[in-house]
């Protein structure tokens, strides 16, 4: 602490494609609207560059992780995700992160509430955004976390330790059922879309329905202004069928807009998250398109041209830094596919440990 500053014990960790901060429960106000205006101060927003605090500036670099040991049965720590708007001052617990959830289990073992007893070690973990289950594993060779290794995902230089991730029976986490429309495709505004929820609420429309090819770049499509009019419209309309209500202010759905796969993948992405375009495509929001390429007769499936049947396949998903690859398995014996399993391969890394410090007058005003 200094004279003026109140400091806080907290790590600065790449989580996949996203960075944020990651904190035990314990340090931070139990009072969730104190707790926000210290996570605001703490991230520097609202500032669209955050140059006061520890946010990039963007969605995918001002995300926070609140981790604690947990209560439930066969579960490791309880994993609380919170989105820090940079330009506006709110702070939204509405979704869930895949990316971010990739240095849970690393942070959770680093700072002593998982031990590491052999050379992988699994971290299960609750998803209380979401209230769902997923399965991290940690190389920890002699008890101590790896982060060097082999691995590469697309979207991050050079490579690391791998984190292999299990997601269980994510299908609904926030919109109460895989397809919450009740519909395979519904018709919006005079276009076909895809409303899915299998770990993050999406919609899936095609590129060429908005007169694009689907490869452009994130900065091409943000500046392409007719184009977030319209995908926010429908964002807009699908909202409530999602079950989602009035999504204006709301982090999903994302929109995902599809094309054919042109450099080998099954199929190709750009998605809106929801207002600036991912530099490559969201963890569980890659998880329910690929659902989506499986499940026949929908949007991505279509464009995919993958037939019933299978119910193991690694689904490449392309995205404008590369791929991203989902491992699904399905039931299809019943009327309805039902999605049993999702795996995917995310690395981490620390990034810095120590105390995050926020003027005490931000602090005491809680
Ligand atoms: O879909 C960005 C990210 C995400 C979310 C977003 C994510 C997921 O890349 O699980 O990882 O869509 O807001 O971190």
């Amino acid at each position: 602490m200094t004279n003026s500053q109140q400091s806080v014990p907290c790590s600065v960790m790449r989580g996949g494609t996203s960075k944020g901060l990651y904190f035990l429960a314990s340090d931070l106000p139990k009072n969730v609207a104190a707790r926000d205006r210290f996570l605001l101060a703490a991230m520097g927003s609202p500032d669209a560059r955050e140059i006061d605090g520890m946010g990039g500036g963007h969605p995918l670099t001002s995300k926070v992780a609140v981790v604690s040991k947990s209560s439930r049965d066969g579960i490791d720590v309880d994993y609380l995700f919170l989105q820090i708007w940079p330009d506006r001052a709110e702070v939204s617990d509405q979704q869930n992160c895949g990316n971010i959830l990739a240095g849970v289990g690393p942070f959770a073992i680093e700072r002593g509430l998982v031990s590491a007893n052999s050379d992988l070690t699994p971290v299960s973990i609750f998803m209380v955004n979401t209230e769902a289950k997923a399965t991290a594993f940690v190389e920890t060779p002699g008890g101590v976390v790896n982060y060097d290794g082999i691995a590469r995902i697309d979207g991050v230089p050079g490579f690391h330790a791998p984190v292999n991730i299990n997601f269980e029976d994510v299908a609904g986490s926030s919109c109460g059922s895989l397809l919450p429309t009740g519909n395979v495709v519904d018709v919006v505004y005079g276009v076909e879309v895809t409303c899915i929820d299998n770990g993050m609420p999406v919609v899936c429309l095609s590129a060429a329905d908005f007169g694009i090819s689907g490869y452009e770049t994130p900065e091409e499509l943000e500046a392409n202004a007719e184009l977030r009019a319209k995908v926010e419209a429908i964002r807009l309309a699908v909202g409530e069928r999602m079950n989602l209500g009035d999504v204006t202010n709301k982090t999903v759905p994302k929109m995902s807009l599809v094309s054919p796969a042109k450099n080998g993948g099954l199929i190709n992405t750009r998605t809106f998250i929801p207002h600036r375009a991912h530099e490559a495509i969201g963890v569980l929001g890659a998880v329910s398109v690929a659902t989506a390429c499986m499940l026949p007769g929908s949007v991505a499936n279509k464009i995919a041209g993958l037939t019933a049947g299978a119910d193991q396949l690694n689904i490449e998903v392309e995205h404008p830094t590369g791929f991203f690859t989902v491992q699904m398995q399905v039931d299809n014996s019943g009327p309805q596919l039902r999605v049993t399993k999702s795996a995917l391969l995310r690395t981490a890394r620390m990034l810095m440990s120590g105390n995050i410090f926020v003027s005490k007058s931000a602090w005491e005003n809680q």
